[in-house]
């Protein structure tokens, strides 16, 4: 499949939000091919990524099973294999774009990536492993841990990066040792890491070293002090952590405070896409919201995966500073919001962002 560049090409690389650990954006406005190549991939790490050796590595399964058992590399690449093709997205991609500004990495537009990712699913394992009737999520624990950088209140000492999700999940996590054909890199969770199709990036863990089967609902600290949020219940906060991914569109091409020539045609291009429903369709104003028209989608249809788009913008002759925004729409209606929800905090910014443009 066609990626946006192939390794060793590229010209332009990932742009640093944070060098320790290691946060890098990937270049939005060079979007061209569907899938982001492994080398621009954005990358969001809590703590120094750890280095694993592959051949004494062993996943872990445990908990509320009847068979706890280990699994290598080697014996998890001899079960059966799936591809499923899925767009990551961190759930405080945009966060540069919060007004009052938020604490927190910088995102732009680009801390979000699609891939091809190769792996076993999580189901298989789990049915290897033979859930106990009081089962009720899974746990998926990382091998990187460290001090959380976010204000108190945080455990004392180090913890690991770990994650739960429903078991109703487990049919779209893929336990994935590949990514683009390649074997994952450091970076992405090397030698295996869980990717959760349609949430936001935070729930694919990476490095992955134990899956745990557990009989209540995980309170640990990357689902109740970060990422979470306040909903509501009949009048009372209730802390929930973040799962399914916001509908969200963005534009790549015009870049803010691009220069553009009046009079010509010119390619609005971008991206859409959403958690658990599929994106079907964009619009885009020219007018800073006045006006909208219909955008042409490149991709199909696809759960989990994002839609590139475009529009043929015949630039008017008038010089001037034009705001160009784009919606998305999915396929139970709903349009993506204008403003930012508040109860998300400095998370899930899926707002329309105008993109200032510069007609000379
Ligand atoms: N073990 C571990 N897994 C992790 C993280 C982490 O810091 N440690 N970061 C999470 C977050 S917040 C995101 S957005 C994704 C990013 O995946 P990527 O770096 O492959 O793009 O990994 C998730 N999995
Ligand atoms: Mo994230």
């Amino acid at each position: 499949m066609q990626t946006t560049r192939a390794a060793g090409e590229s010209q332009a690389g990932l742009i640093i939000r944070e060098s320790e650990p290691v946060n890098l954006e990937s270049p939005f406005d060079q979007l061209d091919g569907y899938l982001t190549s492994n080398d621009l991939f954005y990358v969001r790490n809590h703590f120094e990524a750890p280095r694993l050796d592959v051949d004494s590595f062993e996943l872990k399964i445990e908990g509320a099973i009847r068979h706890s058992f280990a699994i290598s590399m080697a014996e998890l690449r001899k079960l059966p294999a799936v591809t499923r093709t899925a767009t990551l997205e961190c759930a405080g991609n945009g966060r540069v774009f919060l007004s009052p500004p938020a604490e927190g990495v910088q995102w732009q537009l680009g801390a979000v990536s699609t891939a091809e990712w190769t792996g076993v699913s999580l189901t298989v394992l789990l049915e290897r492993a033979g859930l106990l009737q009081d089962a009720c999520e899974v746990v998926l624990e990382g091998a990187d841990q460290g001090t959380p950088k976010t204000p108190p209140p945080k455990p004392s000492g180090e913890i690991c990066y770990s994650r739960s999700i429903g078991l109703e999940k487990a049919k779209d996590t893929l336990i994935a040792y590949g990514m683009n054909g390649e074997d994952l890199t450091i970076d992405h969770g090397f030698p295996v890491r869980a990717v959760v199709l349609g949430h936001y990036g935070m729930a694919s863990v990476k490095w992955l070293k134990a899956i745990r089967v557990v009989t209540e609902p995980f309170q640990g600290y990357w689902q109740t002090t970060d990422y979470a949020y306040w909903d509501e219940v009949e009048g009372s906060p209730v802390r929930r952590p973040l799962g399914v991914a916001a509908l969200k569109s963005a534009i790549a091409q015009p870049r803010m405070r691009e220069l553009v020539a009046a009079g010509e045609s010119y390619r609005v291009f971008g991206a859409a896409w959403c958690g658990d429903l599929v994106v079907n369709r964009v619009e885009i104003s020219t007018d800073d919201g006045a006006t909208w028209q219909a955008t042409t989608f490149l991709d199909p249809e696809c759960p989990f995966c994002w839609r590139r788009w475009e529009f043929l913008w015949q630039v008017p002759q008038q010089r001037g500073t034009y705001i160009l925004k784009s919606r998305a729409w999915d396929s139970e209606g709903n349009m993506q919001p204008e403003e930012h929800d508040r109860r998300f905090g400095s998370y899930v910014i899926h707002h329309t962002v105008g993109i200032e443009v510069i007609v000379q």
